[in-house]
């Protein structure tokens, strides 16, 4: 029995551009979901892993397969229905799963073959065993499931190729930002992977660099800190002579033994998301815990620092308290704060998020032909109409804020810094040449953007 695993790409995300920008190359994750679902599938199937963000493949000239199960992020959705019906044509059934047929089941089961949502570990065994005796079902549902049923990762099926090997070690976040999907795909409890499994799929990972996949690495409460210090001396302890990378809140900066004991284990950045420079901006997402009284962000952000740590923020654009001028302002306040890098996004209502219904009931979605929209909820296009901004307003606050950022003379000021403080100096001048890079591609696919969805943004908000 062959099966293809696929992860579809989505040609606008810059990152996949490895043609036009080198740099991009070393931009690429590993899609650790369909390592995941190899890794759940019996060895009497034989798998092929097709990642399209190193180019898609010649399908028609590649052996016929006996089941196609493809990935897709809300972005990749429309180029995740284009494989499908290539397939479902020669009589292949697909299914589909993930966080946008997981958020869209009725959508994706108009165009693949069976749905399967929520998590795969306790229901993956049986989709394949139904395809074996042609009775597979139109749905499926995975729940959420118990840590200790995720497996250890088939790292062996993908290439070499790869700047980043990709674990995961929690699920799940309580604080459901407005803007966020992991709230409602992973559930409010945060679950943790015993840590003897973690420890063992990282001896298994080929690459040097990896990406902690976790949403939130620390947690919430004190017991999530103490695990979280027990799966970092444990790492250690195993001498993995890895280095990555992973995602937390601000709160990662509050506990000097976290700090120490994740540096020891190798960690060498973590991205945080500060969405928004203005006390009202956080409320607005819903993002009250970044509002510890006299948080001092600079301070934070140092305090990280000092453990060879990079710390790489995320801001987002678009909020209805942003005026124009917020593009430079976010910039400048990221230099402030100290940040190796800067990350900003358009404020995009995913499906299922407390945003997308606000959105919705307030009409302020302006593509909204699904689902061949979807492609451009990159979070790197306007989608929506935002309260203080034409189209090309917004557009411009995003120019202006990466050319800023992303000036020659601040980047050779970061690198120099990250030499000087032994913080990850190549993988910071690698990121920021690809971002800035990119900043000229961005701009001609802005200019399509904007003849593509114009006369949709025209429509005032009130
Ligand atoms: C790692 C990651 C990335 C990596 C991509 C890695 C990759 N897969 O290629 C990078 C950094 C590149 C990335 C980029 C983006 N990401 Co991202 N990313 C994540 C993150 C943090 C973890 C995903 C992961 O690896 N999880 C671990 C695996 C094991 O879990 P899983 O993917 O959920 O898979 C399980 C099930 O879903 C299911 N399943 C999945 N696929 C399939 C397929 C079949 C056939 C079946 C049966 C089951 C199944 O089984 C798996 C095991 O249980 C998630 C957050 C999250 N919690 O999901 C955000 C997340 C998926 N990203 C998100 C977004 C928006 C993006 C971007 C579009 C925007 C951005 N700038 O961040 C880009 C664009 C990417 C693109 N190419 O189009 C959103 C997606 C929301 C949505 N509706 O699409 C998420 C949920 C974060 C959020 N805050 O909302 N991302
Ligand atoms: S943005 Fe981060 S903290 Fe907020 S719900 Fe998503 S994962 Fe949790």
């Amino acid at each position: 029995m062959r099966l293809y695993l696929i992860n579809p790409s989505n040609p606008l995300v810059t990152i996949t551009k490895v043609k036009e920008s080198r740099w991009n190359r070393y931009r690429v994750w590993k899609p650790l979901n369909l390592m995941v679902l190899a890794a759940l599938t019996p060895p009497e199937w034989e798998i092929s892993i097709v990642d399209e963000n190193f180019g898609a493949p010649d399908y028609p000239s590649m052996p016929r397969p006996d089941l196609v199960g493809i990935t897709a992020f809300t972005a990749q959705a429309n180029r995740a229905y284009e494989v499908a019906t290539h397939f479902r044509r020669l009589g292949v059934p697909v299914v589909m799963g993930g966080i946008h047929a997981t958020m869209c089941p009725d959508e994706a089961m108009k165009r693949v073959d069976s749905v399967v949502t929520g998590e795969a570990e306790c229901i993956w065994p049986q989709v394949l065993e139904d395809t074996r005796h042609g009775r597979l079902k139109r749905r499926y549902d995975g729940g959420f499931v118990e840590m200790n049923t995720v497996p250890l990762a088939r790292h062996d099926l993908l290439p070499a190729g790869y700047a980043f090997g990709a674990i995961q070690t929690t699920r799940g976040c309580p604080l459901n930002c407005s803007f966020c999907s992991v709230t409602a795909f992973n559930g409010t409890c945060y679950r943790q992977r015993p840590i003897p499994d973690v420890v063992r799929e990282f001896q298994s990972i080929r690459e040097k660099r990896v990406l902690v996949v976790d949403d939130n690495l620390i947690g919430t409460r004190p017991e999530h800190l103490t695990r979280a210090k027990d799966l970092f001396r444990a790492m250690a302890r195993a001498n993995l002579r890895k280095e990555w990378i992973s995602q937390a809140t601000i709160h990662f900066a509050d506990d000097e033994e976290l700090l120490v004991l994740a540096a020891r284990a190798g960690c060498k950045g973590v991205f945080i998301g500060f969405e928004s420079p203005a006390p009202e901006g956080l409320m607005e997402l819903g993002k009250k815990f970044n509002l510890l009284k006299d948080r001092d962000f600079r301070a934070s952000v140092q305090r990280i620092q000092r453990h060879n740590i990079m710390v790489m923020g995320s801001f987002i654009i678009g909020l209805d308290i942003d005026e124009p001028g917020i593009g430079i302002r976010i910039a400048e306040v990221a230099s402030q704060y100290g940040m190796d890098s800067l990350n900003v996004l358009f404020l995009t209502p995913l499906p299922g998020t407390r945003l997308w219904e606000q959105m919705t009931s307030a009409g302020h979605i302006a593509l909204d032909t699904f689902p061949e929209d979807w492609k451009y909820y990159t979070l790197t296009f306007p989608v929506a109409r935002h309260r203080h901004f034409s189209l090309e307003g917004i557009i411009e606050e995003m120019i202006s804020c990466d050319r800023k950022f992303y000036s020659k003379s601040r980047i050779l000021r970061r690198v120099w810094s990250n030499v000087w403080q032994h913080r990850a100096p190549l993988i910071n001048l690698v990121g920021s040449l690809s971002y800035r890079s990119n900043l000229g591609l961005s701009c001609n696919t802005y200019a399509d953007f904007k003849r593509y969805s114009g006369n949709r943004h025209n429509r005032k908000r009130e």
